[in-house]
């Protein structure tokens, strides 16, 4: 490396001067095989590579330019999580398994991005989920969506649930993406075939009627109850807090146990109330075989224990996740609730 173009001062500097004395690496394509080991090595169950200009991916395209500008490939990620943990009915279980999972993908993610860039280039880990753009909420506050990224990489397909089913694992996975400035030397094609079998467990084990039989997804109905101790739903319980006369008020309100879990979300990590969409889903050649030995024996085991459940269901007024809650889990508390939401 040349130093005559700059200034003196700079160029006498003690690091000016070791790195103009070393071998320059220009880094180039990066190398499919070497970079799927570099991802397997750090912790990934499977990974798949996409080109920024691939046309399924072009509404992602800004998103990712924005956060890391001259992104030309991704790269998608894929946690394998623990299927007894998801399928619990107690649900420390499950959320445990959640952010453990989680924590497992953020950890290879940060791996993968920091052998990216000691090999010369400029890449990024985006949360796999929380922290997001909160700047922007209610809008769009995810930095990347890893389902379309993941199904152009030709990892999985969605579901009737609108999760990604992986052909091997099942919808017992995590998603994350890294974001890197350099093409890679093959990509991933979708699956030709859909693992979703159309059994329709999901929609029978969804306590808030969110995923509809023809693929539909309400997804406020899932917000309001499942992340109801997260963004809106936290405001909702703020906002109680605010509207209470006092405390004697505010308790006939919010239940002890509410608070409590309520606290548990803002001390720990933030709880599902659900995800129950997930764990009743038989597809994927790792998970199929009970369902195909005995599907009764399947559903009495993984979807009535999580349909009998007693619990809390949070709804909007006169929604119809109110009317489904009411009609289908009358064993239930349905609760009715504000979104916490300006104009929701
Ligand atoms: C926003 C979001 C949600 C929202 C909306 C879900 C949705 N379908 O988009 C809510 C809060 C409801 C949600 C719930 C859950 N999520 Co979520 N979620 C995300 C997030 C941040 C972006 C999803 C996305 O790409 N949406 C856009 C497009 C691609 O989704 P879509 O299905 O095609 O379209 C829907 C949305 O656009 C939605 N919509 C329309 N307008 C708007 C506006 C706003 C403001 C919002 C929020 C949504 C929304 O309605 C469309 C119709 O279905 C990702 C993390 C990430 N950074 O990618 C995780 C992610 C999709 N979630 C995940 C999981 C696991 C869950 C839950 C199981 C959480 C839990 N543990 O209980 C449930 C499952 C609900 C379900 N059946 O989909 C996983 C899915 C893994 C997989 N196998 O595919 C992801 C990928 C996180 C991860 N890193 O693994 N989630
Ligand atoms: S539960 Fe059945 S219908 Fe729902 S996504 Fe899984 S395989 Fe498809």
């Amino acid at each position: 490396m040349t130093t005559e173009h700059l200034p003196a001062r700079i160029a006498d500097h003690p690091t000016v001067r070791k790195v103009a004395s070393r071998e320059r690496r220009k880094p180039g394509v990066i190398d499919a095989d070497w970079l799927r080991q570099v991802c397997l090595d750090a912790g990934a169950d499977d990974v798949a590579f996409a080109s920024v200009d691939n046309p399924d991916l072009a509404s992602e395209r800004e998103h990712v330019d924005a956060a890391l500008p001259g992104t030309r490939s991704y790269i998608s990620l894929v946690v394998k999580m623990n299927r007894d943990n998801v399928r619990s009915t107690a649900r420390s279980v499950a959320n445990q398994e959640f952010h453990r999972s989680g924590e497992i993908m953020n950890e290879a993610a940060h791996r993968i991005t920091r052998a990216l860039q000691d090999a010369g280039h400029r890449a990024i880990n985006p949360s796999m989920s929380f922290p997001m753009e909160m700047d922007r909420f209610p809008g769009r506050i995810w930095v990347v969506a890893h389902k379309p990224v993941a199904v152009a990489s030709g990892l999985g397909v969605m579901g009737i649930h609108r999760n990604v089913i992986h052909p091997r694992f099942g919808n017992f996975i995590l998603l994350g993406t890294v974001l890197v400035d350099a093409p890679v030397t093959s990509y991933g094609e979708p699956l030709d075939y859909s693992p979703c079998l159309e059994c329709k467990l999901c929609v029978a084990a969804c306590p808030v009627g969110a995923i509809k039989k023809n693929g539909d997804f309400d997804f406020v109905a899932c917000s309001v109850h499942n992340y109801r101790e997260f963004m809106g739903g936290f405001t909702d319980w703020a906002q109680t807090i605010a509207d209470s006369e006092d405390a004697a008020d505010f308790r006939s309100r919010v239940s002890d146990s509410e608070n409590a879990s309520m606290w548990q979300s803002l001390s720990f990590k933030a709880n599902y109330k659900a995800a129950y969409c997930l764990a009743v889903c038989p597809a994927g050649e790792e998970v199929i075989e009970p369902y195909l030995d005995d599907r009764k024996g399947f559903m009495d085991l993984v979807l009535k224990p999580l349909q009998a459940k007693k619990e809390t269901l949070y709804v909007l007024p006169n929604s119809a996740a109110k009317e489904h809650a009411e009609r289908r889990f009358p064993h239930k508390q349905v609760k009715v609730v504000d979104s916490g939401i300006s104009g929701r």
